[in-house]
């Protein structure tokens, strides 16, 4: 995948800002005698606040900006002033966001929404000065507060698309002709297995001006939760899909036998996919004549509605339409997006290579030589230049 910049997933490094603390300070003027106190309260640290935003596509600007530091709140000073409060920093991240503790994996919040703040670090409050103390038993207090320290956290971000219709098949099924026939989206589309290397969106427009999303991601093959393929990491991408269309081409030696591959696979990868809506369509219908589709359609999985289509001709994609459209406004299926959990992540089991960052290349070691390492007998005077040798110049990302 080098050649593509789309990334869902990525690991960063927060940290809050530290509260300022508060100040012990007695008045002090000509004149004034005891002036009393008057140390004003610290301010308080940076929040680290994620906000989602629907332009974004990927989280490939957070993996080189991967060091998320709020600002630290000021002290308080004399007089009853406060301390200055530290400023927030916004991590803009698509929606359908998911975050994640990098250390134990648990799930700490999602962005769903366009300009939804989620506070994910909460800024250290700021110490209370010494003003805040006096009383009538004790009217110069000594003491004042510290801030509180900061928070800092390595957080794994994962994107789970949203949309509403997913598109499950093997590798050639015709997933993504079929998007390229019903949206805009122009994908790639290629006879060889395995052309989709990365999740793709359309917009499907429908009766009356109504449009639903659908999601075409790479292809599955048997094993995949083992991690054969491109494995399973892309269907967190239909975890939220209301809806899911399988895709079994017409040519397939054994329809119902497919289909159940792909089931199992899914449910390998999260069994909560088994609780949604799946419609089953037989693509590539333009070779098979009114013969063969009978036959084929004794032969079907029960349970699952069906639907005979073809990219090629627009055979059958009307009905399609109509039969996810009444399965994504169905209630029963509006519930279902919402109600996924997101499992801990297992963090041991990530793939290492996700979380080294590009330009992590280690600095040259320079090594310092004492003149006493040469010996007593080291004499510059001997020095001859023409045992100089010529090295290349160090460069980190040859290496
Ligand atoms: N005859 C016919 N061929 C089709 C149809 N749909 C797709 N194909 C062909 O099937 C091949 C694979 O199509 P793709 O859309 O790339 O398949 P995919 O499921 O996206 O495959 P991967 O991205 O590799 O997982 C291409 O050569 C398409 O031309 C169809 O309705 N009829
Ligand atoms: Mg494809």
């Amino acid at each position: 995948m080098a050649d593509s910049n789309f990334i869902d997933y990525v690991k960063i490094h927060c940290r809050s800002g530290k509260g300022g603390a508060g100040s012990r300070h007695f008045h002090r003027a000509k004149y004034v005698p005891k002036g009393g106190p008057d140390g004003g309260n610290g301010g308080r640290g940076g929040h680290v606040i994620l906000r989602g935003n629907k332009q974004m596509w990927t989280l490939l600007p957070l993996k080189y900006n991967r060091h998320v530091f709020a600002g630290n709140g000021q002290s308080g000073s004399g007089g009853r002033s406060f301390g200055k409060d530290g400023d927030d920093v916004y991590i803009e991240v698509p929606t359908g966001t998911v975050v994640y503790d990098a250390d134990t994996g648990e799930f700490l919040c999602e962005v769903n929404e366009d300009g939804e703040e989620v506070k994910l670090l909460r800024g250290g409050r700021g110490g209370l000065g010494n003003w805040n103390f006096k009383s009538a038993t004790n009217r110069t207090p000594r003491y004042a507060q510290p801030g509180e320290p900061a928070i800092e956290k390595t957080v794994i971000l994962e994107l789970k698309l949203l949309a509403d219709v997913g598109l499950v098949g093997f590798p050639n099924a015709g997933k993504s002709t079929l998007l390229s026939a019903l949206s805009a989206a122009r994908p790639k589309i290629a006879d060889y297995p395995f052309t989709t290397m990365e999740p793709q969106l359309g917009i499907v427009s429908y009766r009356d001006n109504r449009s639903f999303v659908m999601a075409d991601i790479p292809g599955i093959i048997e094993g995949a939760s083992e991690g054969k393929g491109l494995g399973l990491r892309f269907l967190r991408h239909i975890e939220r899909n209301a809806v899911l269309l399988f895709l079994v081409p017409a040519d397939a030696e054994d329809i119902a036998r497919e289909y159940e591959v792909l089931l199992r696979e899914l449910e390998q990868f999260n069994p909560q996919l088994m609780d949604k809506e799946r419609v089953l369509a037989v693509s590539k219908s333009d070779m098979l004549d009114d013969e063969l589709m009978a036959e084929i359609e004794k032969t079907l999985p029960e349970g699952v509605p069906h639907v005979f289509i073809s990219a090629v001709t627009g055979q059958g994609l009307t009905q399609l339409k109509d039969i996810l459209w009444g399965a994504i406004t169905d209630d029963r299926n509006r519930i279902a997006p919402v109600a996924i959990t997101h499992r801990p992540l297992d963090v041991r089991h990530r793939v290492r290579e996700e979380d080294e960052f590009i330009f992590d290349t280690p600095e040259p070691e320079v090594e310092e030589y004492d003149e006493e390492d040469f010996g007593e007998d080291y004499d510059d005077g001997d020095y001859d230049e023409s045992w100089d040798m010529e090295m290349p110049e160090y460069d980190p990302r040859k290496d």
